[in-house]
């Protein structure tokens, strides 16, 4: 097992839930803004990033992100990674806006799903739109995949030179409509990367800490935060992204691998400032 410091990324809160569903869910600009700073002091380094609108609902409007983006680089110092998915049924149009704010990095959804009972669509033609319009702006891509399908298409784009060259990968497993969170489904995506690639498992719902815990032994990142789960045990809601991001970072320090700090994440993914040296 490896003792290299692992990447924690937090999606402080998602697009999918409301304060109906948890009332320690971060929606306002404020909110977000103090989660994010929280989840960074307790070992995040990647905030994976969602906004709400002036009534709370999701929103892809580029001012929000802007004005979030700064309040929360006035509080610490994180890769932003905007997210690209929006909310089910979200415009392709609106999906990509943010991204002429060139955050460092940017979700990358491989292919259309059931997503519980809508669906998310990513067709060719949308995974091409937002490939094109990241290698454009030079923000770097995460994929996601949430199905072993994804993992097809993934290495046929990669084939077929429609994906920029430098990419993170995620495993979103145990949505409703895509992969279940058990640990052989993860094994068998990750044995089909390149061994030199990195990678995260998202868990969702129960499945966050077991897979978080085997990403962890078997040498990958982890994403922990309240838009994949709310509870920190069964029937007892998490208070805070943090205190979820805590827990993580206790275990993975008994089984020898610390949390990464912004440096070393920067330095395993490739993701360089002109003021690194
Ligand atoms: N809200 C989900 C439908 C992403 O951020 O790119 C999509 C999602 C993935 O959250
Ligand atoms: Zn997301």
């Amino acid at each position: 097992m490896t003792n290299n410091p692992f990447i924690i990324t937090c999606p402080v809160t998602g697009a999918e839930l409301s304060k109906d569903d948890t009332p320690h869910l971060p929606v306002t600009p404020a909110e977000i803004a103090q989660s994010a700073e929280e989840a960074v002091f307790a070992g995040a380094s990647i905030i994976h990033l969602h906004v709400r609108d002036e009534q709370g609902n999701p929103t892809q409007r580029e001012d929000i992100f802007e004005s979030v983006t700064q309040k929360i680089l006035r509080r610490c110092d994180c890769i932003l990674q905007y997210s690209t998915g929006g909310a089910v049924g979200t415009p392709i149009e609106k999906r990509m806006a943010p991204l002429k704010l060139k955050p460092d990095m940017a979700s990358l959804s491989m292919g259309t799903m059931n997503f519980g009972d809508d669906v998310f669509e990513n067709t060719t033609s949308i995974i091409r739109s937002i490939a094109g319009e990241m290698e454009k702006n030079g923000i770097m891509p995460e994929l996601e995949i949430f199905d072993y399908g994804m993992m097809d298409t993934t290495i046929r784009f990669l084939s077929k030179g429609y994906l920029p060259k430098k990419f993170h990968v995620n495993f979103v497993l145990g949505v409703p409509g895509g992969m279940d969170g058990n640990i052989e489904n993860l094994i068998s995506l990750k044995n089909r990367l390149n061994p030199m690639q990195t990678w995260t498992v998202t868990g969702v719902g129960k499945f966050q800490l077991p897979l978080a815990i085997h990403a962890i032994m078997m040498g990958g990142h982890v994403r922990i935060g309240f838009e994949d789960n709310i509870y920190f045990r069964k029937g007892e809601l998490a208070k805070t992204n943090a205190q979820l991001i805590k827990r993580i970072v206790r275990i993975a320090k008994e089984l020898g691998r610390p949390a990464a700090t912004l440096s070393q994440t920067r330095k395993m993914l490739g993701l360089y400032r002109l003021s690194d040296n």
